[in-house]
């Protein structure tokens, strides 16, 4: 099967690239000098797209185009093109409610599918922070929010219906995106699947003994038909650690492309997760016992805070809210038990999220242990022995948080499971 491509699309590089920019780009973003003096570089690292800076005397941008194929595959790999609406128009709806956590996103160009978006720098991408053990001080407070915000005012809770269901119509058409994140995180960890890649020989045993898990699998199972029918929020639909870029001082929550409405706990799950990951990784990467356990305990208590603001910060939004069907300010906020009600409803929804979240977590820990989509917090551990039993650690925590969430009251809990795996 090939890929579809609009008349006109051509794959750019470092040579075309401002030729073909100085037609497309608006008035206003004017990047200073003529385009032949423009320093063009291509630094895509993921796994989809390719990535251009480019730099004019007075202004430096950011233009990414989908190719269409998974570029970390190659052309076996077929993917269309549309991906660069999804990112865009994630990029567009996410800043309205998060502000600069989002980066600014210039323009889209359906025909060469890409787009054009703000410059992001001296920041770094998070994953990187993690393995070299650096800490931030406001990242828990950041992404915090950045969940709360896109979450609450995406949802039936904080926005008009009939505005919901238009982002509903727009988004759930990303279907080839969905498709991957279905068959990579919910289907392929679970059998034996020709795209699989994990430790080996270390972990066979426990990876069949994995495909016989009937417990865990109905999980994932039942899991799988929650993402794929759970229309409750405009989800980031990839929030891990490579999604995130910080300094000290600031945060940016960049690569929405899997955007599209699904359930909260996706999101959520899916950054806890990976901070999981990276606690359990932290042996390859320190050179002391002492630092190990110093960025471990930094680490634990990210989860704990990140939730914490979240939870508060959305809590927040709901008590406040003004507009939004879903729990309507009629019976709570001007009802005569409102207060007692709002209480209650928020406490179960919040119960209910907080079991989802760790499923999820669950799910993504295996994804990456098992999977395609491998990360570096492990992948860069070359002592397979060690990596290995690391990885053994951090698929019990992944076992027991997609089998009993509901033994677990908090994160404090779960951080103190995490510690004995
Ligand atoms: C084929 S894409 C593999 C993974 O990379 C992206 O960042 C998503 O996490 C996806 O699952
Ligand atoms: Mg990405």
């Amino acid at each position: 099967m090939s890929v579809e491509a609009p008349l006109g699309y051509k794959i750019q590089t470092v040579e075309t690239l401002p030729h073909y920019l100085i037609s497309k780009l608006p008035p206003a973003l004017n990047l200073g000098g003529a385009p032949e003096t423009w320093e063009v570089k291509e630094v895509g690292d993921g796994n989809l797209n390719l990535v251009f800076i480019v730099s004019g005397s007075m202004k430096t941008i950011v233009v990414k185009q989908a190719v269409p194929y998974v570029r970390a595959a190659g052309e076996s790999w077929p993917l269309p093109l549309t991906r660069a609406f999804f990112e865009f128009n994630g990029l567009v709806e996410e800043r309205r409610y998060a502000g600069d956590t989002v980066p600014e996103a210039y323009f889209y160009d359906e025909q060469m599918a890409l787009f054009a978006m703000e410059y992001i720098t001296p920041h770094v991408i998070l994953r990187k922070e993690l393995i070299a053990g650096k800490k931030f001080p406001k990242l828990a407070k950041h992404i915090g929010e950045f969940l709360a915000q896109t979450l609450f005012n995406t949802s039936d809770l904080g926005l008009e219906s009939a505005q919901k269901k238009e982002l509903v119509q727009r988004f759930c058409v990303n279907t080839d995106l969905c498709r991957i994140t279905e068959d990579l995180i919910f289907t392929e960890p679970f059998f034996d699947a020709p795209r699989n890649n994990w430790t080996s020989p270390q972990l066979d045993d426990a990876i069949k003994a994995l495909w016989s898990d009937q417990e865990v699998i109905q999980v994932a199972m039942k899991y799988k038909l929650k993402f794929m029918s759970e229309a409750q929020a405009l989800l980031h639909g990839d929030l891990h650690s490579g999604s995130i870029m910080v300094t000290e001082d600031e945060t940016k929550v960049i690569d929405p492309e899997f955007g599209f409405y699904g359930p909260m706990a996706f999101d959520i799950g899916n950054y806890i997760g990976n901070l999981f990951f990276a606690f359990y990784a932290q042996p390859g990467h320190r050179a002391s016992a002492g630092e190990v356990e110093d960025y471990q305990s930094w680490l634990l208590e990210q989860i704990v805070e990140t939730w914490g603001v979240f939870e508060q910060t959305f809590r927040t939004l709901w008590t406040n809210k003004q507009k939004g069907e879903a729990y309507p300010r009629s019976i709570y906020q001007d009802g005569i038990n409102g207060d007692a009600f709002l209480k209650a409803a928020q406490d179960d929804f919040f119960r209910t999220l907080f079991i989802d979240t760790l499923v999820n977590a669950g799910l993504e820990m295996h994804r990456r242990i098992i999977g395609f989509a491998g990360v570096a917090d492990f992948k860069e551990i070359e002592d397979a022995d060690l990596r290995a039993s690391l990885e053994t650690r951090a698929l019990k925590l992944a076992r027991q948080l997609m089998v009993a969430p509901e033994s677990f009251s908090g994160f404090a809990d779960v951080n103190a499971y995490a510690k004995q795996c």
